[in-house]
């Protein structure tokens, strides 16, 4: 039974969360990489300084994931340890997630290891995190807890709002004709993570204050009924509030959450992008 498990929740660091309170939590980072520097997706990373580089940058820039190793030093010590990955669609976090998972077996068979793919990023594997972290509270046993966690995430969603799709494109995180048709730079976007995990655009709003009422559109015919909002934006803490204040004003009850985004999302979302997790329960 539960009880007596040492439980651990490991997520990569897309999901924007360094720490968590109340469970025994652990981050593995991704990193972003310029010609002149790494930066490591971790609590150290003064993250308003690269935004402020990358405007600047010169050459090539991408992204790493994190290593096997690194998740398997994230997962050793617990009995019990979640996984929580962005999407494997997307990113090689993953795949090194459930390598690391197959080799601590073979040392520790006793253990148990779910490693999930959030088939999405960001604010919605926030929501995983918080949903995960209550689940173990109430004392229910592994596989209890993996089965709601699956099924709670068959009503999380994430809707994003952006102002360039550069570094997605040059980075072939975008279907090139999509970015080629939607413009990469000085054009706003929103979309949502598809259901298999990949950026599906959806509009090229005019106006900023357009593209808020755009993405509440969205989150009401995804089903969203005031549920609990995960709002992470890339310098653009106004936008945030103002989309924040927009969901208020039609679900008074809503418990929205806004924080900034850390180093991958700063670098894929970009300066005045918004990335929304929501629960359509
Ligand atoms: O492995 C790596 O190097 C990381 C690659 C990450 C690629 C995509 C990150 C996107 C972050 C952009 C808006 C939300 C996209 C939703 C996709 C399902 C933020």
């Amino acid at each position: 039974m539960g009880e007596n498990m040492k439980f651990k929740i490991v997520a990569d660091s897309s999901s924007n969360l360094l720490s968590f309170e109340g469970v025994p939590y652990e981050t593995v980072s991704l990193k972003v990489i310029t010609a002149q520097k790494e930066y490591v997706d971790n609590a150290e990373l003064d993250v308003a300084a690269m935004v402020k580089d990358l405007r600047t940058v010169k050459g090539r820039t991408g992204t790493s994931c994190p290593n096997i190793y690194e998740w398997k030093c994230a997962m050793s010590e617990a009995d019990a340890v979640f996984a929580l990955t962005i999407t494997s669609n997307l990113s090689g976090s993953h795949a090194a997630a459930l390598q690391a998972k197959a080799e601590l077996l073979e040392e520790h068979p006793e253990k148990k290891i779910c490693v999930l793919d959030s088939l999405s990023t960001g604010p919605e594997m926030h929501l995983i995190i918080e949903k995960l972290s209550a689940l173990i509270a109430t004392g229910k046993d592994f596989e209890a807890i993996e089965c709601e966690i699956r099924e709670y995430m068959t009503h999380t969603h994430l809707i994003f709002c952006l102002e360039s799709l550069l570094n997605l494109a040059r980075n072939g995180r975008v279907n090139p004709v999509v970015a080629k048709v939607a413009g990469v730079l000085g054009i706003r976007i929103v979309g949502v993570a598809s259901e298999k995990g990949t950026l599906e655009l959806l509009y090229k709003p005019r106006g900023g204050e357009k593209a808020l009422l755009s993405v509440l559109d969205v989150m009401k015919e995804n089903g969203y009924k005031g549920g609990r909002v995960r709002l992470a934006h890339c310098n653009n803490e106004a936008g945030a509030a103002r989309l924040a204040a927009k969901i208020r004003a039609l679900y008074p009850h809503a418990e929205i959450k806004i924080l900034p985004t850390t180093a991958l999302c700063s670098f894929y979302a970009e300066e005045g992008g918004l990335m929304i997790g929501y629960e359509d329960i």
